[in-house]
């Protein structure tokens, strides 16, 4: 049973190594929602909401979503019984509309919670059946082909088992053609638009075929299924859809209208857990693969992530890569990390999470702080 008693919101910032640029915007400091979750037993554990801090990928930010956690979410969770996680999404979803990374921060904690509770790991309690999964790293917009080439060949040394690119108009066939005329055509190499491009753009998009991309990620608006069926069918890349598949209905649309081949699963985008494996099984069925996604997340994201990942449908290799990547110093500890094979093993050996949270560090970093119980809601 999960009774959650109080829940504690935490905001902490923590500078990139390196900064991070997509088509709509840079990042250089994340400023990240933590949640802590006690139960009536005094069990606790770490949660981390993936919302940014602008509304540049999705309409969330990280105001928003403490905002509505604080307001509209909490009251519905706390001091309530659930005899399993998987009832948590359906009272979440039935009250509040949309916000699905502030949901998915509550919903995901609560999972945590429960395997901690039945002693079990975190993919254990979701059907994880892998015990490590390949590593691959998402590079931001760069300056120059020269330079984009240059992280590309250090990222393949290092053993990662995908290269993913950012574009945008003006930094997209160039770059990526330097790159497979320096670094050869059969890596496993594909780009991510984040939506900055139209159906007016498709002659530049059909360009990219010759590149023999793994795969062109969300090319149209953050918001649209349509008409990626017009680029899908004049494309042989095969299109995926990250921002647009909020729901297992949404990749169902994708499907039954074929505007895209492969889905970018985050279970922070898509309200959480029981949702994320939703769409996993959905799209397991009907032989779609499917991947995990990133959002720049500290180490606690990351757990809930790798365990999602060691579903047995994620058959390509996420956007996850190990901690250093991202930060001098992780939140967590042991820090994540990959195998000179490019792997990162799942740990499920242990229950939760399956690594220590620095509450130390945490606290050192904490900007903002506020507690919820039953008697602060009130709705
Ligand atoms: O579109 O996948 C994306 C980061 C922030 C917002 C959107 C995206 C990303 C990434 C980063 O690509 C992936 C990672 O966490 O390494
Ligand atoms: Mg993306």
């Amino acid at each position: 049973m999960i009774h959650i008693q109080s829940l504690e919101l935490r905001e902490v910032r923590l500078p990139l190594v390196t900064p991070f640029e997509i088509s709509s915007g840079l990042t250089t400091e994340r400023r990240i929602l933590l949640l802590k979750l006690t139960d009536a037993n005094g069990l606790s554990v770490w949660s981390e909401c993936v919302a940014g801090e602008k509304p540049n990928y999705m309409p969330e930010t990280i105001d928003s979503a403490w905002m509505i956690i604080r307001s509209f979410l909490a009251p519905l969770i706390l001091n309530k019984s659930f005899g399993h996680p998987s009832e948590i999404d359906a009272v979440l979803n039935q009250m509040i509309k949309g916000n699905r990374m502030a949901k998915a921060a509550l919903e995901m904690g609560a999972w945590a919670v429960y395997a901690h509770k039945t002693d079990q790991s975190l993919s254990k309690a979701l059907g994880g059946t892998q015990s490590q999964v390949p590593t691959g790293i998402s590079i931001g917009l760069q300056a120059t082909p020269q330079e984009l080439a240059q992280k590309v060949r250090e990222s393949l040394v290092k053993g990662y088992h995908k290269i993913k690119i950012k574009i945008k108009p003006g930094k997209d066939i160039d770059f990526v053609t330097h790159v497979r005329k320096e670094l050869g055509m059969t890596f496993p190499l594909m780009v991510d638009a984040n939506n900055a491009y139209t159906v007016a753009d498709l002659p530049l998009l059909k360009k990219l075929d010759a590149a023999k991309l793994m795969m062109i990620e969300q090319p149209l608006a953050w918001d649209d299924i349509y008409q990626h069926r017009l680029v899908q069918k004049e494309l042989k890349t095969p299109v995926c859809l990250d921002e647009s598949i909020t729901t297992v209905q949404k990749a169902e649309e994708m499907a039954g209208l074929q505007s895209g081949r492969i889905i970018n699963i985050k279970p922070g985008r898509v309200g959480g857990f029981s949702e994320a494996v939703r769409i996993h099984d959905y799209c397991e069925e009907n032989g779609i693969p499917v991947w995990c996604g990133g959002m720049l997340e500290s180490g606690i994201g990351r757990a809930y992530n790798v365990a999602l990942a060691s579903l047995p449908n994620f058959t390509l290799p996420g956007d996850i890569s190990p901690s250093s990547r991202y930060w001098k110093e992780d939140l967590v500890a042991p820090a994540w990390e990959m195998d000179e094979k490019g792997y990162m093993s799942v740990p499920t050996h242990k229950p939760g999470l399956g690594i220590t949270v620095k509450e130390d560090l945490i606290n050192q970093l904490t900007v903002r702080k506020e507690t919820l119980t039953k008697e602060t809601s009130h709705v």
